[in-house]
Protein backbone atom coordinates (compact mmCIF):
# COMPACT_ATOMS: atom_id res chain seq x y z
CA UNK A 1 0.00 0.00 0.00
CA UNK A 2 1.63 3.33 -1.05
CA UNK A 3 2.18 5.94 1.25
CA UNK A 4 0.40 9.64 0.60
CA UNK A 5 1.36 12.76 2.53
CA UNK A 6 -1.95 14.09 2.77
CA UNK A 7 -4.22 10.93 2.67
CA UNK A 8 -4.55 7.64 4.24
CA UNK A 9 -5.63 4.32 2.38
CA UNK A 10 -6.85 0.87 3.38
CA UNK A 11 -8.85 -2.13 1.77
CA UNK A 12 -10.51 -4.56 3.99
CA UNK A 13 -11.87 -7.26 1.93
CA UNK A 14 -13.86 -5.54 -0.90
CA UNK A 15 -14.27 -2.12 0.80
CA UNK A 16 -11.21 0.17 -0.05
CA UNK A 17 -11.24 3.24 2.51
CA UNK A 18 -9.75 6.97 1.87
CA UNK A 19 -9.46 9.39 4.22
CA UNK A 20 -8.37 12.29 3.84
CA UNK A 21 -5.37 13.42 6.53
CA UNK A 22 -5.11 17.24 7.31
CA UNK A 23 -6.78 17.62 10.31
CA UNK A 24 -5.07 20.88 11.58
CA UNK A 25 -6.28 22.71 8.32
CA UNK A 26 -9.56 21.03 8.70
CA UNK A 27 -8.98 18.67 5.50
CA UNK A 28 -8.51 21.33 3.23
CA UNK A 29 -7.98 20.44 -0.46
CA UNK A 30 -4.65 21.68 -1.55
CA UNK A 31 -3.34 20.88 -5.01
CA UNK A 32 -0.92 17.73 -3.76
CA UNK A 33 -4.25 16.51 -1.81
CA UNK A 34 -6.11 16.75 -5.09
CA UNK A 35 -3.22 15.31 -7.27
CA UNK A 36 -3.10 12.30 -4.29
CA UNK A 37 -6.84 11.63 -4.50
CA UNK A 38 -6.59 11.08 -7.88
CA UNK A 39 -3.82 8.80 -7.88
CA UNK A 40 -5.81 6.70 -5.03
CA UNK A 41 -9.29 6.89 -6.47
CA UNK A 42 -7.76 5.39 -9.71
CA UNK A 43 -5.72 3.05 -8.30
CA UNK A 44 -8.65 1.56 -6.18
CA UNK A 45 -10.73 1.68 -9.40
CA UNK A 46 -8.46 -0.52 -11.11
CA UNK A 47 -8.36 -2.75 -8.86
CA UNK A 48 -11.12 -5.50 -9.84
CA UNK A 49 -10.73 -6.90 -6.02
CA UNK A 50 -12.29 -3.15 -4.93
CA UNK A 51 -15.86 -3.21 -5.50
CA UNK A 52 -16.90 0.07 -3.41
CA UNK A 53 -14.48 3.13 -1.91
CA UNK A 54 -15.70 5.20 1.44
CA UNK A 55 -14.19 8.54 1.44
CA UNK A 56 -13.86 10.57 4.65
CA UNK A 57 -11.78 13.12 6.60
CA UNK A 58 -9.25 12.59 9.45
CA UNK A 59 -10.72 13.51 13.27
CA UNK A 60 -13.38 14.64 14.45
CA UNK A 61 -14.15 17.89 13.48
CA UNK A 62 -13.91 18.35 9.40
CA UNK A 63 -14.99 16.09 6.65
CA UNK A 64 -13.15 18.60 4.54
CA UNK A 65 -14.02 22.07 4.98
CA UNK A 66 -13.39 23.34 1.66
CA UNK A 67 -10.15 24.33 -1.31
CA UNK A 68 -7.26 25.40 0.93
CA UNK A 69 -8.38 29.10 0.78
CA UNK A 70 -4.85 29.76 0.95
CA UNK A 71 -3.19 28.37 -1.82
CA UNK A 72 -5.87 29.75 -4.33
CA UNK A 73 -6.08 33.38 -2.15
CA UNK A 74 -3.83 35.16 -4.65
CA UNK A 75 -4.48 33.59 -7.66
CA UNK A 76 -5.21 35.23 -10.90
CA UNK A 77 -8.36 34.45 -12.97
CA UNK A 78 -5.76 32.62 -15.65
CA UNK A 79 -4.61 30.45 -12.85
CA UNK A 80 -8.06 30.57 -11.23
CA UNK A 81 -9.25 28.98 -14.18
CA UNK A 82 -6.47 26.62 -14.50
CA UNK A 83 -7.26 25.53 -11.07
CA UNK A 84 -11.02 24.81 -11.60
CA UNK A 85 -10.14 23.09 -14.47
CA UNK A 86 -7.15 20.77 -13.01
CA UNK A 87 -9.53 20.13 -10.22
CA UNK A 88 -12.53 19.17 -11.94
CA UNK A 89 -10.83 16.60 -14.10
CA UNK A 90 -8.26 14.79 -11.44
CA UNK A 91 -10.95 14.70 -8.76
CA UNK A 92 -14.67 15.76 -9.14
CA UNK A 93 -15.45 14.65 -12.97
CA UNK A 94 -13.29 11.67 -12.05
CA UNK A 95 -14.95 10.22 -9.23
CA UNK A 96 -18.27 11.22 -10.20
CA UNK A 97 -17.44 8.87 -13.52
CA UNK A 98 -15.63 6.42 -11.97
CA UNK A 99 -16.57 2.23 -12.24
CA UNK A 100 -16.24 1.87 -8.73
CA UNK A 101 -19.42 3.27 -6.38
CA UNK A 102 -17.98 5.60 -4.47
CA UNK A 103 -19.88 6.35 -0.64
CA UNK A 104 -18.48 9.50 0.78
CA UNK A 105 -19.09 9.40 4.84
CA UNK A 106 -19.33 12.78 5.95
CA UNK A 107 -18.36 13.22 9.49
CA UNK A 108 -18.09 16.90 10.04
CA UNK A 109 -18.12 20.18 8.08
CA UNK A 110 -18.55 19.42 4.36
CA UNK A 111 -17.97 23.13 2.79
CA UNK A 112 -17.06 24.48 -0.29
CA UNK A 113 -14.84 22.04 -2.39
CA UNK A 114 -15.32 19.41 0.74
CA UNK A 115 -19.22 19.36 0.27
CA UNK A 116 -18.62 19.29 -4.12
CA UNK A 117 -16.06 15.77 -3.29
CA UNK A 118 -19.66 14.55 -1.48
CA UNK A 119 -21.37 15.85 -4.28
CA UNK A 120 -19.57 14.00 -6.75
CA UNK A 121 -19.51 10.41 -5.02
CA UNK A 122 -22.83 8.03 -5.74
CA UNK A 123 -23.71 8.11 -2.18
CA UNK A 124 -23.74 10.38 0.71
CA UNK A 125 -24.23 9.67 4.37
CA UNK A 126 -23.51 11.89 7.74
CA UNK A 127 -23.00 11.99 10.99
CA UNK A 128 -25.18 13.85 13.42
CA UNK A 129 -22.68 16.78 13.74
CA UNK A 130 -22.05 17.05 9.84
CA UNK A 131 -22.61 20.80 9.05
CA UNK A 132 -22.84 21.04 4.67
CA UNK A 133 -22.84 24.82 3.04
CA UNK A 134 -20.80 26.23 -0.49
CA UNK A 135 -19.69 29.27 1.30
CA UNK A 136 -17.75 30.32 -1.85
CA UNK A 137 -19.86 33.52 -2.40
CA UNK A 138 -18.51 34.75 0.85
CA UNK A 139 -15.01 34.28 -0.23
CA UNK A 140 -15.91 36.30 -3.74
CA UNK A 141 -15.80 33.49 -5.63
CA UNK A 142 -18.54 30.63 -6.68
CA UNK A 143 -18.16 27.07 -6.14
CA UNK A 144 -15.85 26.19 -8.96
CA UNK A 145 -15.91 22.33 -8.87
CA UNK A 146 -19.29 21.69 -10.45
CA UNK A 147 -20.98 22.65 -7.09
CA UNK A 148 -23.56 25.05 -8.88
CA UNK A 149 -24.64 22.53 -11.10
CA UNK A 150 -24.13 19.22 -8.80
CA UNK A 151 -26.14 20.69 -5.46
CA UNK A 152 -28.78 21.60 -7.99
CA UNK A 153 -29.27 18.38 -9.32
CA UNK A 154 -29.58 16.50 -5.83
CA UNK A 155 -31.54 18.82 -4.18
CA UNK A 156 -33.09 21.20 -6.83
CA UNK A 157 -32.67 24.35 -7.83
CA UNK A 158 -34.68 26.31 -5.37
CA UNK A 159 -33.06 24.77 -2.55
CA UNK A 160 -29.59 25.28 -4.19
CA UNK A 161 -29.74 28.90 -5.11
CA UNK A 162 -30.82 29.48 -1.42
CA UNK A 163 -27.62 27.78 0.07
CA UNK A 164 -25.25 29.16 -2.39
CA UNK A 165 -26.57 32.87 -2.46
CA UNK A 166 -26.78 32.92 1.47
CA UNK A 167 -23.32 30.70 1.86
CA UNK A 168 -25.05 28.96 4.98
CA UNK A 169 -24.55 25.75 6.44
CA UNK A 170 -27.34 23.71 7.11
CA UNK A 171 -27.12 20.43 9.74
CA UNK A 172 -27.59 16.91 8.98
CA UNK A 173 -31.67 16.67 9.97
CA UNK A 174 -31.73 19.56 6.98
CA UNK A 175 -29.48 17.19 4.91
CA UNK A 176 -31.47 14.53 5.34
CA UNK A 177 -34.74 16.59 4.60
CA UNK A 178 -33.38 17.56 1.58
CA UNK A 179 -32.33 14.67 0.17
CA UNK A 180 -28.64 16.07 0.46
CA UNK A 181 -27.99 12.18 2.29
CA UNK A 182 -29.59 9.89 2.30
CA UNK A 183 -28.85 8.59 6.08
CA UNK A 184 -27.84 9.96 9.26
CA UNK A 185 -26.19 8.43 12.05
CA UNK A 186 -23.74 9.12 15.18
CA UNK A 187 -20.12 10.01 14.29
CA UNK A 188 -19.51 6.93 16.59
CA UNK A 189 -21.13 4.90 14.17
CA UNK A 190 -20.24 6.51 10.70
CA UNK A 191 -18.00 4.55 9.19
CA UNK A 192 -19.07 1.16 10.53
CA UNK A 193 -22.84 2.61 8.65
CA UNK A 194 -20.71 3.69 5.58
CA UNK A 195 -19.25 -0.27 5.29
CA UNK A 196 -22.36 -1.68 6.08
CA UNK A 197 -23.71 -0.03 3.26
CA UNK A 198 -20.80 -0.70 0.78
CA UNK A 199 -21.58 -4.34 1.89
CA UNK A 200 -25.06 -3.93 -0.01
CA UNK A 201 -23.08 -2.89 -3.17
CA UNK A 202 -20.76 -5.74 -3.11
CA UNK A 203 -23.63 -8.97 -4.19
CA UNK A 204 -24.49 -6.85 -7.58
CA UNK A 205 -22.66 -6.95 -10.70
CA UNK A 206 -19.81 -4.42 -11.10
CA UNK A 207 -19.90 -4.22 -14.61
CA UNK A 208 -23.86 -3.48 -14.27
CA UNK A 209 -22.69 -1.02 -11.71
CA UNK A 210 -20.77 0.97 -13.78
CA UNK A 211 -22.95 1.05 -16.35
CA UNK A 212 -25.75 2.59 -14.07
CA UNK A 213 -23.39 4.63 -13.10
CA UNK A 214 -22.85 6.05 -16.65
CA UNK A 215 -26.73 5.83 -17.29
CA UNK A 216 -27.42 8.16 -14.45
CA UNK A 217 -25.04 10.52 -15.15
CA UNK A 218 -25.55 10.72 -18.63
CA UNK A 219 -28.68 12.73 -18.51
CA UNK A 220 -27.37 15.94 -16.85
CA UNK A 221 -24.34 15.81 -19.63
CA UNK A 222 -26.13 14.91 -22.80
CA UNK A 223 -28.69 12.91 -23.87
CA UNK A 224 -29.02 10.50 -21.05
CA UNK A 225 -31.75 8.47 -22.96
CA UNK A 226 -29.27 7.51 -26.03
CA UNK A 227 -26.27 6.93 -23.32
CA UNK A 228 -28.74 4.03 -21.88
CA UNK A 229 -29.62 2.46 -24.77
CA UNK A 230 -25.96 1.83 -25.52
CA UNK A 231 -25.19 1.22 -22.31
CA UNK A 232 -28.43 -1.10 -21.83
CA UNK A 233 -27.13 -3.36 -25.05
CA UNK A 234 -23.64 -3.82 -24.42
CA UNK A 235 -24.77 -4.83 -20.99
CA UNK A 236 -26.36 -8.03 -23.07
CA UNK A 237 -22.70 -8.56 -24.22
CA UNK A 238 -21.36 -9.41 -20.58
CA UNK A 239 -20.55 -12.53 -18.73
CA UNK A 240 -22.31 -10.91 -15.84
CA UNK A 241 -25.46 -10.50 -17.71
CA UNK A 242 -25.49 -14.14 -18.22
CA UNK A 243 -24.34 -15.26 -14.98
CA UNK A 244 -26.91 -13.31 -13.53
CA UNK A 245 -30.10 -14.25 -15.45
CA UNK A 246 -28.83 -17.72 -15.09
CA UNK A 247 -28.87 -17.62 -11.73
CA UNK A 248 -32.32 -16.11 -11.63
CA UNK A 249 -33.40 -19.30 -13.47
CA UNK A 250 -31.85 -21.08 -12.12
CA UNK A 251 -32.78 -19.46 -8.66
CA UNK A 252 -29.47 -19.39 -6.96
CA UNK A 253 -27.70 -16.68 -6.00
CA UNK A 254 -25.37 -14.94 -8.95
CA UNK A 255 -21.55 -15.03 -9.17
CA UNK A 256 -20.40 -11.98 -10.53
CA UNK A 257 -16.86 -11.63 -12.40
CA UNK A 258 -17.54 -7.72 -13.51
CA UNK A 259 -16.16 -9.43 -17.15
N1 LIG B 1 -8.45 26.31 3.75
C1 LIG B 1 -7.33 26.42 4.50
N2 LIG B 1 -7.30 26.34 5.83
C2 LIG B 1 -8.48 26.13 6.46
C3 LIG B 1 -9.70 26.01 5.74
C4 LIG B 1 -9.65 26.11 4.33
N3 LIG B 1 -10.73 25.95 3.57
N4 LIG B 1 -10.70 25.81 6.65
C5 LIG B 1 -10.11 25.83 7.87
N5 LIG B 1 -8.78 26.01 7.74
C6 LIG B 1 -7.81 26.09 8.84
C7 LIG B 1 -7.93 27.41 9.60
O1 LIG B 1 -7.24 28.43 8.92
C8 LIG B 1 -7.30 27.04 10.92
O2 LIG B 1 -5.90 27.03 10.75
P1 LIG B 1 -4.91 27.69 11.86
O3 LIG B 1 -5.37 29.07 12.01
O4 LIG B 1 -5.13 26.83 13.09
O5 LIG B 1 -3.54 27.55 11.26
C9 LIG B 1 -7.72 25.59 11.14
O6 LIG B 1 -8.08 25.10 9.82
C10 LIG B 1 -8.91 25.42 12.05
O7 LIG B 1 -9.96 26.27 11.58
P2 LIG B 1 -10.73 27.31 12.52
O8 LIG B 1 -9.84 27.78 13.61
O9 LIG B 1 -11.35 28.31 11.63
O10 LIG B 1 -11.84 26.38 13.17
P3 LIG B 1 -13.28 26.83 13.69
O11 LIG B 1 -13.82 25.67 14.44
O12 LIG B 1 -13.21 28.15 14.37
O13 LIG B 1 -14.15 27.03 12.36
C11 LIG B 1 -14.93 26.43 10.15
C12 LIG B 1 -14.43 25.92 11.53
C13 LIG B 1 -15.05 25.24 9.21
C14 LIG B 1 -16.31 27.08 10.33
C15 LIG B 1 -13.94 27.49 9.64
O14 LIG B 1 -12.64 26.93 9.65
C16 LIG B 1 -14.22 27.95 8.25
O15 LIG B 1 -15.14 28.77 7.99
N6 LIG B 1 -13.40 27.49 7.29
C17 LIG B 1 -13.44 27.94 5.94
C18 LIG B 1 -14.61 27.38 5.24
C19 LIG B 1 -14.57 27.86 3.83
O16 LIG B 1 -14.90 29.00 3.54
N7 LIG B 1 -14.05 26.98 3.01
C20 LIG B 1 -13.70 27.32 1.66
C21 LIG B 1 -14.89 27.21 0.82
S1 LIG B 1 -14.52 27.89 -0.70
C22 LIG B 1 -11.75 27.93 -7.29
C23 LIG B 1 -12.24 26.65 -7.31
C24 LIG B 1 -12.78 26.13 -6.20
C25 LIG B 1 -12.87 26.90 -5.06
C26 LIG B 1 -12.38 28.16 -5.06
C27 LIG B 1 -11.83 28.68 -6.15
N8 LIG B 1 -11.21 28.49 -8.41
C28 LIG B 1 -11.16 27.74 -9.60
C29 LIG B 1 -10.63 29.75 -8.36
C30 LIG B 1 -13.44 26.37 -3.89
C31 LIG B 1 -13.50 27.15 -2.85
C32 LIG B 1 -13.94 26.65 -1.59
O17 LIG B 1 -13.89 25.51 -1.25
Amino acid sequence: MKNYKNILTETEGAISIITIDRPKQLNALNKETIAELHEAFDNFDKDEKVRAIIVTGSGEKAFVAGADIKEFMNFDSVQGRELAAKGQKLLFDFVENLNTPVIAAINGFALGGGLELALASHIRMASDNAKMGLPEVSLGVIPGYGGTQRLAQIIGKGRAMEMILTAGMIDATTALNYGLVTEVVSQAELMDAAKSKAEKLLKNSPKAQSFAIKAVNASYYKNGFETEKDLFGQAFATEDFKEGTTAFVERRRAKFTGK
